[in-house]
């Protein structure tokens, strides 16, 4: 399989976790992506202009990540997520502890998209306003998501699901200030162990030391 997508963590990390975690082999393909203003998303990407110019990335409708496999194009981060977990037996054993998994990484994704509100406000309410995220606002959603949680270390059923994996990337790679979003744990215990078991996982730690050190 090739996945194919920045340089860059962003949309990719998740499945590439997903990959070392397996210990699958893989192509880890990385369009050259140079930052010049984030916060404008100001970025040269010539390659994956050329490419889309010379209309070779039309099967994932100009856009990144991709998953190549057999020959066939799929885009879509989540999709590709969830197909990752489904070959690797990550997606739980009925297909209601699926859902269960799914429900799980669709609140995961809303509270990313909260969080960018709080990311684009103007410069001068954003101080306060990321206090009250992580201190408040993440915390209270943090709770509500512990209900959904498993109590035997694990979110859903008895074994490692795509959820452990999207909590895991949500808390502890997605946030700039990753001391607090990881302290926006420490009342939820079944989540926070879920978080420290997956970041304890050996592959994991291989992982983090060995890929790229990239800027997103
Ligand atoms: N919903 C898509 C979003 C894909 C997307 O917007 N990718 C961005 C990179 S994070 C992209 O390809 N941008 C290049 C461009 O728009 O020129 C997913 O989750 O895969």
């Amino acid at each position: 399989m090739k996945l194919c997508y920045f340089n860059g963590r962003g949309l990719a990390e998740t499945s590439r976790l997903l990959f070392a975690i397996q210990g699958e082999d893989y192509e880890d393909f990385r369009y050259p992506l140079e930052v010049i203003d984030f916060s404008k998303h100001e970025m040269v990407k010539e390659e994956f202009d050329k490419d889309k110019a010379d209309g070779k990335l039309v099967h994932s409708l100009n856009k990144l990540p991709y998953l190549e496999v057999d020959g066939v194009i799929i885009p879509q981060s989540k999709t590709i997520e969830r197909f990752l977990a489904r070959r690797f037996n990550m997606m739980g054993e009925t297909d209601v502890q699926g859902a269960q998994i799914d429900s799980i990484c669709e609140c995961v994704r809303d509270f990313k998209d909260l969080y960018q509100k709080v990311r684009s406000l103007p410069e001068d309410e954003k101080e306060k306003g990321m206090v009250e995220w992580f201190t408040v606002t993440l915390v209270e959603k943090l709770s509500l998501l512990e209900n959904l949680l498993g109590e035997n270390g694990f979110a859903v059923g008895n074994t490692l699901s795509l959820a452990d994996v999207v909590l895991y990337s949500f808390i502890t790679q997605f946030f700039d200030n990753k001391e607090a979003s990881y302290n926006a744990t420490l009342a939820t215990p079944r989540l926070k162990t879920i978080v420290d078991s997956v970041g304890g996982k050996e592959k994991v730690v291989e992982w983090l030391e060995k890929r790229p050190k990239t800027v997103f």
